[in-house]
């Protein structure tokens, strides 16, 4: 269970695979925080604080390994995260059709439900595995080690991870990768870094995506990067509009360059 926000990982599916239980059949839960469990009754707020710590620890562990795993293959692995609909898979399409096999590359698509995504990245040529969250919010480093060892990816390669679209929970949760990618588009208001800011402020990269509807909106570019500075000075941010092209060569170059640091660390260590 996720203590953040109380949504369940019961029925995840990763490849069309369950997730592997921890627990022993028959064993209980270990945190419940719906009203209607029995356990939760009477869980002080200490005791919740406690159990999310926990669940982020036990996560960080995953990541851990997950980051060892890639650093030892040269991996470059970018987190994708987002509201809804900014473009996400847009964005991936368009981004292996111009990287065009150099480098290699894989991608894991998290959504609740569907495998709409990773058939979409699929057909743009690049191996998918799709993750099904069920009323899970957000991916967690366990489920992107198991897709992981389903993807067999290369080494020297780049793996890009696309987060189940919810502008909250997937700050919390280190996945083992290089950076996390916020992607806010020109639709949904500039005040969106200061109304989520744990999301802002665990990104390293900001890309400002369907620039191109500008001149149809209200929105203000210069202050929705003002917003996300406040809340993060060090946040890189592009400009970029997936469907006309426009940031495209400062991503990739940013992509490339991460690449080449990966392969280079992973050459370092022998
Ligand atoms: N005008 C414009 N539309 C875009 C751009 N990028 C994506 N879109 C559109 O935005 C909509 C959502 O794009 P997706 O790529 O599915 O967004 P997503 O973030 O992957 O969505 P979820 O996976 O559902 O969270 C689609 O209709 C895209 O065509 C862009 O740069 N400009
Ligand atoms: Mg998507």
């Amino acid at each position: 269970m996720c203590v953040t926000c109380g949504c369940g990982i019961g029925q995840t599916l990763i490849g069309g695979y369950a997730l592997r239980q921890q627990r022993k059949p028959g064993e209980p839960m270990r945190f419940r925080l719906h009203e209607k469990d029995a356990l939760v009754s009477d869980v002080s707020a200490s005791r919740i604080v406690k159990l999310e710590q926990d669940l982020l620890a036990k996560n960080n562990v995953y990541a851990d390994t997950n980051r060892r795993y890639l650093s030892a293959h040269g991996i470059f692995a970018l987190n994708l995260v987002s509201s809804p609909g900014s473009g996400k898979t847009t964005l991936l399409v368009k981004t292996i059709a111009a990287l065009n096999g150099t480098p290699p590359l894989a991608v894991i698509e998290g959504d609740q439900q569907t495998e709409n995504d990773a058939a979409r990245i699929r057909a743009a040529g690049a191996p998918a595995i799709q993750i099904n969250t069920g009323k899970g919010c957000h991916l967690d480093a366990r489920m992107v080690g198991q897709a992981v060892q389903q993807l067999n990816l290369q080494d020297d390669s780049l793996l890009l991870i696309e987060n189940v679209g919810n502008l909250v929970c997937p700050a919390s949760f280190d996945l083992g990768e290089a950076h996390k990618v916020v992607i806010l588009s020109v639709t949904e208001g500039e005040d969106k870094p200061l109304k989520y800011p744990d999301m802002f402020r665990a990104a390293d990269m900001m890309l400002l995506n369907k620039c191109d509807l500008l001149p149809h909106l209200t929105f203000d570019a210069d202050l929705a990067v003002e917003y996300a500075h406040r809340i993060n000075p060090k946040l890189q941010v592009i400009h970029i509009s997936a469907t006309s092209g426009d940031g495209m060569p400062e991503w990739l170059a940013w992509i490339r360059e991460g690449c080449r640091n990966a392969a280079a660390a992973k050459a370092s260590l022998g």
